[in-house]
C-alpha cells in the first residue's frame, strides 16, 4: 500500500484535508459539484437536513439529505485547476487513511455531479438546453500530468480535433475523455442533450472572446462549429468537465457534467436570468442521482 508523507498530502490540524477543509468522517458517496460558493446553499435548499456546512476559499460544502438519500454538494470555483485540487481530496478522504497517511485496502467509490452553466455552439442547444459532457475536450492540459491519460482518452479523436482546427502546438495539447456511461444513462433522460462540451482554460481567449487584445486565431471558434467527428459536433464551453471526468476516470470514480446553456457563443445571445432553469436542474439531478 503506498505512503503518503506530510508534504505531498497535507492534513489541516483539525484533522481536515488541506483545501477543503473536509473531515473524512463527513464525505458522502453521491456528491453534486457546482462552481459558484453560493449556489451551494440553493441545492442544499432542497435537502430535507443538512447535517454539516464547511467553508474554505471558493470550497463550500453542504452535507445532508436529498428523500433520504445522503447527499453533499461542494463549489470548486472556476477552472481545471481547482478540479484538481477537489478531485485529488475527495478521493484522499475515500481512498487514505488519515491516521496511518497509508492507501486504505478497500477502494470507495465515489459518484460526482457537476452542475454548470455553459455557452452553446450549435443551433440544437439553444438558451435553458441542459447539455450532458458525454465526451469532453480539455483545453487545459491538467489530465496530460497524470501517467496512464493515454488510457482514458479518446486518441483518434484529439489528432482528427486537432487537425482539423489546426492547432497550435504552443497551446496546452487538448486531451478527449468521455463521462461515465452508466451515469450519464442515469442522470441523463429525454429532458437532456448529449453532446462534446469544451472545457477551456480561460473564459476569454481560450473562448474566443476578444476584448481589448486581439486572439491568436480569431477563427477558431468556427472550426470548432463546423468539427464532425461521426455523427458527433462540440455542443459547448464551459471550464470544468475534462478534467473532473479524466481525473475521475483514472481513480476509478463516476463522474459527469450537466451545464445549462446560458449563452449562444454563436447568435451573440446571453440570458442573465438563467436561475430558474438551472435551480430546475439541480433539482433533476437530485432525483437521479
Ligand atoms: C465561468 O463564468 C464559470 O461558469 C461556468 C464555467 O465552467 C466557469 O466555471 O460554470 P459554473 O456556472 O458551474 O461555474
Amino acid at each position: 500500500m503506498k505512503h503518503f508523507p506530510e508534504s505531498e498530502f497535507i492534513i489541516n490540524a483539525d484533522g481536515s484535508v488541506f483545501h477543503l477543509h473536509l473531515q473524512p468522517e463527513q464525505l458522502r458517496d453521491k456528491i453534486i459539484l457546482v462552481g459558484d460558493p453560493g449556489r451551494v446553499d440553493l441545492v442544499a435548499s432542497f435537502f430535507d437536513t443538512r447535517e454539516f456546512e464547511v467553508s474554505s476559499r471558493e470550497f463550500h460544502t453542504i452535507g445532508g439529505t436529498y428523500k433520504g438519500k445522503l447527499v453533499m454538494c461542494l463549489s470548486h470555483g472556476i477552472g481545471t485547476d481547482n478540479i484538481d485540487i477537489v478531485v485529488n481530496e475527495l478521493d484522499a478522504l475515500a481512498n487514505i487513511d488519515f491516521s496511518t497517511r497509508y492507501e486504505k485496502p478497500q477502494f470507495r467509490q465515489l459518484t460526482l455531479v457537476r452542475v454548470g452553466t455553459s455557452g452553446g455552439l450549435q443551433p440544437h442547444v439553444p438558451i435553458g438546453t441542459p447539455v450532458i459532457a458525454e465526451k469532453s475536450i480539455g483545453f487545459d492540459g491538467v489530465l496530460n500530468f497524470y501517467a496512464g491519460r493515454d488510457r482514458v482518452c479518446d486518441l483518434d479523436f484529439e489528432r482528427a480535433f486537432c487537425e482539423f482546427v489546426k492547432w497550435n502546438p504552443l497551446w496546452a495539447a487538448p486531451y478527449v475523455v468521455d463521462a461515465d456511461s452508466e451515469l450519464v444513462a442515469r442522470i441523463g433522460g429525454d429532458d437532456m442533450v448529449r453532446g462534446v462540451t469544451i472545457s477551456a482554460n480561460g473564459f476569454y481567449g481560450p473562448q474566443g472572446r476578444e476584448l481589448r487584445i486581439p486572439l491568436a486565431d480569431p477563427e477558431l471558434n468556427k472550426k470548432i462549429e463546423a468539427f464532425k467527428y461521426g455523427s458527433q459536433v462540440v455542443t459547448n464551453y464551459e471550464m470544468e468537465s475534462s478534467a473532473l471526468a479524466g481525473l475521475a476516470k483514472l481513480m476509478g470514480h463516476k463522474a459527469m457534467t450537466v451545464c445549462s446553456i446560458i449563452a449562444n457563443r454563436v447568435a451573440h445571445h446571453a440570458n442573465p436570468n438563467y436561475k430558474t432553469a438551472v435551480s430546475d436542474l439541480i433539482q433533476t439531478v437530485l432525483e437521479r442521482i
